[in-house]
């Protein structure tokens, strides 16, 4: 995969051609708001401009919108550095890999083994050392992707209070989405969605639970996967629970996901849920085939959609829009009603092996760091913490999850209990749910609205890609969130469409996605309504020091 892409794309580079300007004599600057990994990769390779150049770019983007959008927690103060090495490597003919000199940015849950912090937006962690590189930040480094700083988040994944709001952390501070002022970015990979939304990095990393990859994705105007649980490694990344986490791309086209899960995705010894990855890991960016749509055969909850959907939303007439799409395109869309899905609604099965995992993994993260300065080492202490840091902003912010977790429910990952509560989520899906519509009438995927989308997949640790599929008009109502402090829905808010899969078959959705992603091209009929304005040719042509 990696020999077929440099072979096509040296051909194309030797003719000076730049793929935003076919049959133009020398390369453009891509605009930084849709540069692509191949676009950013001609340039650089035509030496019009250097990764040094593209750090520098993205870095001014960042401090532009920052005070306001309040996205990115720290730059990496090494980032020139690699760039320069980077650049190096590549004039004497090297390429690590399809994202040698790439900037991209990791939600600060990922931890590095450099000058950053990985603290999940909390102060508990701030100064916290780790003893290698995430898998995730190592396998990007070897990739020769540039690790340009950490995303700002909702503080712990979202798995602290009932009374926060998307996008804010203490660390952090509140992150807004840019498509309304003041926008609730969703979560919880808040920083990563609005970072990749506005160009303030080629792509970014998330992590999702349940939604917090594909939620912030779609609202701000973007492609985001969630893998299979067990294709990207977890190692060194701040937990929520071993059987949903999963590490995935957010970026602005399906093609550019694909490239990153290519890079990020394998077998760890260190998360031995990769060993599960069935046979060889997919070739990600051949699934990318434009009449993918043809002969799929994709399936509609319709109970879920009337039991959860908002009826007569803007998000459920696009979304019957686009079937129509999928037809003409080729593909058979059947009825796949979920029979389980009421029981599952009232099910508390997921939130308890969300509550027993996450005092056994928070545990066994604490204890892997190599220097700890709040001495943490299990939630109860993070709980102490968080209740007497006054920045921690409780009890306005409660700690309601980790109380139920701790003295409700009691009992953690190790407890019978447990097993229980799983195996009955496993049984919703594969009796009457996601996968048992798969498998029983022979489907490529299923798909949902984003907005109800993500919970099918989370709780048997099935792969969801969500991609965009239409915006708020601009008489829509604004509607803020449970705090009051954000606005979750109104003008201009863009939405997203999911496709849902069995275990391991990203390269599957990924087809799917694209071909609908090249029908409808919705990611370029919205605009935020703050745009960073540096871009590459000013850091070139004004020079790299002013
Ligand atoms: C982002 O903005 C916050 C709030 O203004 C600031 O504290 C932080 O240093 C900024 N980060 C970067 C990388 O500019
Ligand atoms: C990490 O946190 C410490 C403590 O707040 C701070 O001094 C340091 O600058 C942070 N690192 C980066 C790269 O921002
Ligand atoms: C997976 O790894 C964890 C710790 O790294 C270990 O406790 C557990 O027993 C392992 N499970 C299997 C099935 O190997
Ligand atoms: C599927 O669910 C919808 C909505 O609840 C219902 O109208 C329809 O009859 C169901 N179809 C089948 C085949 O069960
Ligand atoms: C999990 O529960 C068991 C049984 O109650 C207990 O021995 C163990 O310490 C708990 N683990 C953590 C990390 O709290
Ligand atoms: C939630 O936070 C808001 C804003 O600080 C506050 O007005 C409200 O009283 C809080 N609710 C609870 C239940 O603590
Ligand atoms: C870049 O975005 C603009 C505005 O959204 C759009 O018109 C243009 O076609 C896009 N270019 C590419 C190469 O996607
Ligand atoms: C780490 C960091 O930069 N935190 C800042 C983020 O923004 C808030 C304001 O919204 C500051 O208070 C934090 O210090």
């Amino acid at each position: 995969m990696l020999l077929l892409y440099f072979t096509i794309f040296t051909s194309v580079t030797s003719r000076h051609i730049s793929p935003e300007g076919w049959g133009q004599a020398q390369p453009t600057f891509p605009r930084l708001m849709n540069a692509t990994i191949e676009s950013l990769t001609v340039g650089l390779e035509s030496k019009l401009f250097s990764s040094v150049d593209l750090v520098i770019a993205y870095a001014r983007r960042i401090a532009e919108v920052n005070s306001t959008l309040n996205v990115v927690t720290e730059l990496n103060p090494d980032a020139l550095e690699i760039a320069k090495q980077l650049d190096l490597e590549r004039s004497n003919g090297k390429s690590r890999g399809v994202l040698h000199g790439i900037p991209i940015l990791i939600k600060n849950n990922i931890a590095t083994m450099d000058r950053m912090n990985n603290t999940a937006g909390s102060w508990a962690l701030v100064g916290a050392k780790v003893p290698r590189d995430s898998t995730m930040a190592r396998k990007l480094r070897e990739a020769g992707a540039i690790i340009l700083g950490k995303t700002n988040l909702s503080q712990w994944a979202n798995f602290r209070s009932q009374n926060s709001s998307n996008g804010w952390s203490a660390y952090g501070g509140q992150v807004y989405a840019a498509y309304y002022p003041k926008q609730d970015p969703s979560g919880s990979s808040s920083g990563s969605g609005v970072a990749s939304s506005l160009g303030l990095a080629l792509g970014s990393l998330g992590t999702e639970t349940d939604g917090s990859i594909v939620s912030p994705a779609e609202k701000n105007n973007l492609v985001g996967i969630k893998p299979t649980v067990g294709l990207t490694s977890r190692a060194l990344v701040i937990p929520i629970s071993e059987h949903q986490d999963s590490i995935g791309p957010m970026t602005r086209t399906v093609k550019d996901a694909a490239y990153i899960l290519q890079a990020i995705a394998g077998i760890d010894p260190a998360d031995n849920y990769t060993s599960a990855i069935p046979g060889k890991i997919r070739n990600y960016l051949k699934a990318c085939n434009p009449l993918a749509l043809s002969g799929a055969k994709i399936g509609i909850p319709r109970n879920v959609i009337s039991l959860t959907g908002t009826k007569g939303s803007p998000e459920l007439i696009a979304f019957e829009k686009a079937l129509t799409t999928m037809r003409n395109a080729g593909a058979d869309v059947v009825v796949s009603n979920f029979t389980s899905a009421s029981a599952q609604l009232m099910s508390q099965g997921e939130i308890q092996v969300l509550n027993a995992d996450f005092i056994v993994n928070l545990a066994s993260y604490l204890a892997q760091l190599t220097s700890n300065p709040t001495n943490v080492k299990s939630l109860s202490d993070v709980r102490q913490f968080t209740q007497s840091f006054p920045l921690e902003e409780y009890p306005s912010r409660d700690t309601k999850i980790w109380d139920q977790a701790l003295f409700t429910q009691k009992w953690n990952n190790t407890d019978p209990r447990f097993w229980k509560a799983y195996q009955q989520n496993l049984k919703y899906s594969s009796d009457g749910g996601l996968l048992d519509v798969i498998s029983r009438q022979k489907l490529d995927a299923v798909i949902l609205p984003t907005s109800i989308a993500s919970s099918w997949a989370a709780t048997v640790g099935a792969p969801i890609i969500t991609v965009p599929l239409g915006f708020y008009p601009l008489n829509a109502p604004v509607k803020k969130n449970t705090r009051g402090n954000l606005v979750a829905s109104g003008p201009n808010v863009p939405f997203g469409l999911s496709f849902l899969g069995a275990k391991w078959t990203e390269e599957k959705l990924i087809g799917l996605a694209y071909a609908f992603e090249q029908k409808t091209l919705v990611r370029n009929m919205v605009q935020p309504y703050l745009v960073p304005k540096t871009e590459i040719a000013d850091v070139v042509k004004k020079g790299r020091h002013s």
